[in-house]
């Protein structure tokens, strides 16, 4: 059995990773401030993890949860790319140093490996699809520069160190669980809720601007893959996990409202500062890697997502639900 310290553990991905890998009868260390994650997250493994509440920005916070640990799952950031252009101090100190103590307490802990949530949006809207692992970044937002600065410090503690880091540059995860209600939540958790509370979503832009949406299992099964990978064929290394299909917003939009049997159109804004134009990843470095493999479609995974927020909702509604 091994350790995990899963940081941001009570949040979307980070609170997938620790339902999963307790459900395998690992032993898991959650780590979460509870900031953006919430514990309602963890309700049914909560007797079954060494939940800690506790800040990555904080060293011996840090420092005392990876005491002990054999892997650690990096999810814990400061996400979205307009939340930090409005405000990027708290995205910067969260989301970069941040990551660097959370090296620097592994490293001092004689961590094995760190998987880290890189981002996509590392690509900018530089040309060539499909995007591989191999193209410049070209960072658009403070966001962008956040995460892949974090990737640099990865790779960088594995040439200088030896601490083996695996970065996967994730493409728009969704999934049961992503927070809805913010004005800065993904877009499909953001949209699900509008429709489901009869409000007309908006789309900024044109609605044409893409995106290679991803089901949150494939998420999981990355993480879990690339903690059991040979070091040769990872440490060091930046994967895509992707789905590897664009989707534009406006297609996405109608497929939702037919799920949701929702009729109203949506209304159009003005494009977000920082916005990526298009996205689509090249999954099969990943693939080769470690036999990623993508097996629940975008429209399989929208049918979940929306059925698990059709049953939180109407149990909210009702008084038993969340
Ligand atoms: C970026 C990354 C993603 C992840 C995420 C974390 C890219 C391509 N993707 O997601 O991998 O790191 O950041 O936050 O950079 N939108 C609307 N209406 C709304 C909300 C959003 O039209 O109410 C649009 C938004 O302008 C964008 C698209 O939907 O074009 C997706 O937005 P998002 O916030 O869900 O994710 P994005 O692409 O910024």
């Amino acid at each position: 059995m091994a350790k995990y310290l899963i940081t941001g553990a009570a949040g979307f991905i980070g609170s997938w990773l620790a339902h999963t890998l307790v459900e395998q009868g690992e032993q898991v260390r959650a780590l979460d401030n509870f900031i953006t994650g919430q514990r309602q997250n963890l309700v049914g493994i909560l007797d079954r993890v060494d939940l800690r509440e506790g800040d990555i920005r904080n060293q011996d916070e840090i420092g005392a949860a990876c005491e002990g640990m054999d892997y650690v799952l990096h999810q814990a950031a400061l996400p979205s790319v307009p939340r930090s252009v409005k405000d990027p101090e708290p995205s910067h100190t969260s989301n970069i140093d941040g990551t660097f103590n959370v090296l620097e307490a592994a490293r001092q802990a004689g961590v094995k490996r760190v998987v880290y949530a890189a981002s996509s949006s590392a690509y900018g809207n530089q040309p060539g699809f499909p995007r591989v692992e191999t193209m410049v970044p070209q960072p658009l937002s403070p966001y962008a520069v956040q995460k892949l600065t974090g990737e640099l410090y990865m790779q960088t503690y594995w040439r200088v160190y030896g601490l083996e880091t695996v970065c996967l540059r994730y493409f728009n995860i969704f999934g049961p669980r992503q927070v809805p209600d913010s004005p800065y939540s993904g877009v499909m958790a953001r949209f699900i809720l509008q429709m489901l509370r009869g409000e007309q979503p908006t789309i900024f832009g044109d609605g044409e601007q893409g995106r290679d949406f991803t089901y949150i299992q494939s998420a999981v099964d990355a993480n879990l893959q690339a903690v059991q990978a040979p070091a040769a064929q990872v440490a060091g290394q930046v994967f895509n996990i992707a789905c590897g299909e664009r989707h534009t917003l406006n297609e996405t939009y109608d497929v939702l409202a037919k799920l949701l049997d929702f009729h109203q159109p949506a209304q159009y804004g003005p494009p977000r500062a920082g916005d990526v134009r298009d996205s689509l990843a090249d999954i099969s470095a990943a693939r080769a890697a470690f036999g990623y493999d993508p097996k629940i479609s975008f429209e399989e995974g929208l049918r979940r997502t929306v059925e698990w927020y059709r049953s939180q909702y109407t149990a909210a509604n009702e008084g038993t639900g969340v």
